[in-house]
């Protein structure tokens, strides 16, 4: 309860910030976009993950009012960054978005909104949702994935493989992206029916016309051998970790 007396107070005391992960094209390592990853730099307890706080986020409803923080602030800094370096005018910055913010009716016009505000080409922006989105409803959740991918943004679907999606789901929807689970990339090189579902993603989303990503690449050995399969981006530490943002300027 101190926790979620906290979690309150948090937004006003402006204890919320962003890291970004660095996401690369595996074959030459060129940066081309970033994961916006929450953080919060509670007074006590340090510098805290999602993992510490998105429970209470979720058990409150405050998740709502996290989300749409940072959604703002995402567009905030990505509209800084292309300012400050216009080299970087491709850069994509994906944000994850809640089941619960993607039911919100206000969750379409804050977006539109963000983009008018800071004049961002919508294509600049990817949200990242899971396959849970589905699970208040399927109409109701593919109006909403339509409503934004009629404003321009790029739609992904987060840790796939994990969810308990239904092939279905992709047949009409309006999804763009995928970015393919850890789980299934770290022993990429040692299992063969990891390697067998990765490689089945993969031809999944080409035939699809989905952009691809897969989380938590660690060795050269795992980008060699998504290479191999036919993955075209990435993320994990083997590039980068989720980074400040001075420290994320250092790397561009
Ligand atoms: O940064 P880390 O790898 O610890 O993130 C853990 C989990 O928290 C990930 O599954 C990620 O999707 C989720 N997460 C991180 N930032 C946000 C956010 O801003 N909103 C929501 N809803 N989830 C987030
Ligand atoms: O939104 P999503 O569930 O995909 O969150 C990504 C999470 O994965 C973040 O918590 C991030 O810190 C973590 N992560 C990113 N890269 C790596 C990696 O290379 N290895 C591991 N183990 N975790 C990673
Ligand atoms: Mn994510
Ligand atoms: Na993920």
């Amino acid at each position: 309860l101190q926790l979620e007396t906290d979690f309150r107070l948090a937004f006003e005391r402006a204890e919320f910030l962003l890291h970004y992960q660095p996401i690369v094209e595996l074959k030459t390592g060129k940066l081309v976009g970033a994961e916006a990853l929450v953080r919060w730099q509670h007074p006590k307890r340090g510098l805290l993950g999602p993992n510490d706080f998105l429970p209470v986020a979720e058990e409150t409803g405050l998740i709502i009012d996290l989300d749409s923080w940072v959604l703002r602030e995402a567009c905030r800094q990505l509209t800084h960054w292309r300012k400050a370096y216009p080299a970087l005018d491709g850069l994509v910055v994906n944000v994850n978005v809640d089941e619960r913010q993607m039911a919100s009716k206000e969750m379409v016009e804050d977006v539109f909104h963000l983009l008018q505000t800071h004049q961002l080409p919508p294509s600049r922006l990817r949200l990242e949702v899971t396959e849970t989105v589905f699970r208040s409803g399927r109409k109701h959740a593919e109006a909403q994935l339509d409503s934004l991918r009629a404003l321009g943004v790029g739609l992904a679907v987060d840790d796939f493989g994990t969810g308990y999606s239904s092939l279905e789901s992709f047949a009409a929807s309006a999804f763009d992206a995928l970015k393919v689970d850890q789980i299934f990339v770290r022993d990429l090189e040692t299992n063969p029916r990891h390697r067998a579902i990765v490689r089945t993603i993969i031809g999944f989303a080409k035939d699809l016309g989905l952009l691809l990503t897969a989380e938590g690449i660690e060795t050269e050995g795992q980008r060699q051998m998504l290479l191999e399969l036919g993955c075209e981006y990435g993320q994990g530490y083997l590039f980068a970790q989720a980074l400040p943002p001075d420290e994320f300027e250092q790397r561009l």
